[in-house]
Parts: structure tokens; C-alpha cells; sequence
């Protein structure tokens, strides 16, 4: 399928997110941690119910993004529940699979996402989240730190952010330990993933520091997903590349990189499309068009790469009077996107789509007499 984007993040298959995706102009939606029963594992029914549902409306569901992450926590941790949840994450697998749906993205960050501040300091006073690692080192600020609860959703707040929620998990884990985790994850499910054909999809660690919380965040740079691609080469695995994230890592120099390496591998799931001033310790979110890396060239690097999967916009910052799924925001974005799209769709075109005169020796004289050039000291010409 062509190079489109997504509408994505929300957790249900409400009249307004289908209408919004509808409206939009998106041909596929996606979901965060979509809303379905079960403490344990997802079943075929609810599955094949919210495929049905999205498809009702002409729509395609795209991938789902994130089992709960207490389905899996002890895999991440290496507690001792981990195999049955392996259980678990694979009969869910197999349903994914078998409801027709091929993307299951999924994260390595027990204690979530982390944030310092969700404040008015973004372009002409929009709300925008900020994360300065040296505030989460000041134990006195504990209170203030936002977590994105993937597990539980907060649907009133925008991105799920939970204030005070300093996500304690009691334990620490090195990098040693979180890899070799990963490694005990991958081994176990991305067979079962390549046959009942879900793609795994990795997204890294947001934000990329070393640690928080007393737990390691290993998918904190490019290499590391370079690493994680060389352990599953084949089809059950993927990345679900967060260019906001690799912009937090190292700007548009990180984002080429990546897009460089994992776009010929066929390792790009699919994008999420967002940007960031500034990198690790200390980064704010921003309008695309004014943060580190130049959308444009972004767009085209995944073309050129052989990206033709979807995009979404991830989260944005909230333009004036925003809802808390941040509508306006994300409508901006993903125009945006749409915009960039369809400029170098026609760049891409084998003939123009007009045919100029060509401005060559022969038309000087006549360009000459059209638009002499003025007097010295002269008025401008009028209109
Ligand atoms: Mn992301």
C-alpha cells in the first residue's frame, strides 16, 4: 500500500474517533491499548468485534499498539509470572492473528512514559510536554512527574497523563537484565507472531536515558534498535519507529539514521510522526515544522527508504481550546503530513502534471520585455 497516514491513540471505537478519522481523510485507524475485557489476554471475538466495527465505517484497522502492561510485566521484569503471562501474550497473539488484524506494537519500558512538566511554553502558549531528567533526580518534585498509565487509561486527561504518579515498581533492573528479558521475550513469541502473521513492532524508549525509576531503558538509542533487529531478522519482527522518540536521542542526524538502516530491512513497521526541541536530558514537544528534525526530509528519507506503510501523528502539542484526544492538534499534524505526502507523491510522478515552456535562451528576450528591470531610483512598478 502506498505511503498514508493513520488516525491513532485512542483506546475505543467511538462514534467521534471513527468520524474524526473519516473526516480527516485517514484510511486506517489504530489503537492504544484498546479498551476490550479480559485481566489476562485478549480473546478472538472482541477482536474480530473492533475489526468489524472500524471496517463498518470503510475504514482499516491498521495495527493495535500495546497489550496492557500488566499482561506482561514480569516478562519485562523477569518476575516469576513470566511464563504464564508468555501464555497469555501468545494465546493473544494467535487472536490478533486470527481476527485478521497484522500489527501488534509493543514497548520494553515497565514504568511506562515519563514527562517533568505539561505546560503553556510551546509555540504562541500551546500546552506542550517537557521532560528535564535533572528534575526527576530532585526527589522533592516526585509529586509533579507525569506517567502515561498504558495500562489503566485516563480518558479525561490528554495522553493519559497521570500526575503523582511516580510509577514505583519496587525493583531495579540493569541494562544486562532488561536485555536479556527481551531476549527470553523474543525467543518465545516471535515464532508464534510469524505464524499467525502479526508483526511484533518495537517502540523505543521514551524518554531515552539510561534509567528511571531504578529500571533501565535499553531502546535508548539507535544502536540498540539496530541490536534488537539483528537478534529477530525475520518477519514476526519489526520496529514502530516513534520519530519523536529518536529526535529526543539525537535530532534529524538520529532520525536519518535510523530510517537509513531499518527502511531497506523492511524494519519499519510503521511511523510515528512527531518532534521534539532540544535531546536528552532535556527536550520539549513542538509543532512539526519547528523542532529538531525538517518533516520534509523526513518524508522523503522513508520513501527513498522503501517505507510504504502509515503514519500517525502520536501526540501533539494542544492548539487553543483543544479536546483532551487534542482534535485540533492532531488534525494540524496530520494535515500536515498529508500535505507533505501528496507534494512528493507528485515529485515522484513520471511526467508533470503541466507542461511549461521551457524558460531556456530563446525566451530571455521575451522574459526581458515582460519584466524589464526598473530604472534606477524609479517607483516600483504598479501591478
Ligand atoms: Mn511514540
Amino acid at each position: 500500500m502506498p505511503m498514508r497516514i493513520a488516525v491513532g491513540q485512542g483506546a475505543r471505537a467511538t462514534d467521534e474517533y471513527l468520524d474524526f478519522a473519516a473526516q480527516i481523510g485517514a484510511s486506517g485507524i489504530q489503537f492504544n491499548t484498546p479498551d476490550l475485557p479480559g485481566e489476562k489476554r485478549w480473546e478472538l471475538e472482541d477482536l474480530v468485534a473492533l475489526r468489524e466495527r472500524v471496517e463498518s465505517r470503510g475504514l482499516r484497522l491498521e495495527a493495535i499498539e500495546n497489550i496492557p502492561n500488566h499482561f506482561y510485566g514480569d516478562c519485562m521484569l523477569a518476575g516469576p509470572g513470566r511464563d504464564e503471562e508468555i501464555d497469555n501474550v501468545a494465546a493473544t497473539i494467535r487472536n490478533i492473528g486470527s481476527a485478521g488484524i497484522g500489527l501488534l506494537g509493543f514497548n520494553w519500558m515497565p514504568n511506562s512514559v515519563w514527562r517533568t512538566g505539561l505546560l503553556p511554553e510551546g509555540r504562541g502558549g500551546a500546552v506542550v510536554s517537557a521532560f528535564d531528567l535533572s528534575l526527576v533526580e530532585e526527589r522533592s518534585r516526585e509529586g509533579k512527574l507525569l506517567v502515561a498509565r498504558r495500562d489503566r487509561r485516563v480518558e479525561d486527561k490528554k495522553d493519559s497523563w497521570s500526575a503523582g504518579a511516580m510509577y514505583e515498581l519496587g525493583v531495579e533492573r540493569t541494562d544486562g537484565e532488561m536485555w536479556a528479558s527481551f531476549e527470553y521475550f523474543m525467543r518465545a513469541l516471535v515464532p508464534v507472531a510469524q505464524d499467525a502473521g502479526v508483526v511484533l513492532a518495537l517502540h523505543p524508549d521514551d524518554p531515552p536515558v539510561p534509567s528511571l525509576g531504578g529500571v533501565a531503558r535499553i531502546f535508548r538509542s539507535v544502536d540498540a534498535l539496530k541490536r534488537a533487529v539483528e537478534l529477530s531478522p525475520g518477519p514476526g519482527f519489526s520496529i514502530e519507529l516513534c520519530l519523536g522518540t529518536v529526535s529526543e536521542m539525537g535530532g534529524e542526524e538520529a532520525v536519518l539514521e535510523a530510517i537509513r538502516y531499518l527502511g531497506p530491512r523492511g524494519k519499519i513497521a510503521y511511523v510515528h510522526l512527531r518532534d521534539v526541541k532540544g535531546t536528552v536530558p532535556a527536550f520539549a514537544e513542538c509543532f512539526l515544522g519547528e523542532g529538531n528534525y525538517r518533516p520534509a526530509i523526513v518524508i522523503r528519507e522513508l520513501r527513498a527508504a522503501g517505507f510504504d506503510g502509515f503514519i500517525l501523528d502520536d501526540h501533539t502539542p494542544a492548539l487553543v481550546g483543544d479536546s483532551p484526544y487534542g482534535h485540533r492538534g492532531r488534525a494540524f499534524a496530520l494535515g500536515y503530513i498529508q500535505g507533505l505526502i501528496e507534494m512528493m507523491d507528485l515529485d515522484d510522478a513520471p511526467a508533470p502534471r503541466h507542461a511549461y515552456p521551457d524558460p531556456g535562451a530563446g525566451d530571455e528576450t521575451r522574459l526581458a520585455e515582460r519584466y524589464p528591470d526598473p530604472e534606477p531610483g524609479a517607483p516600483p512598478p504598479k501591478a
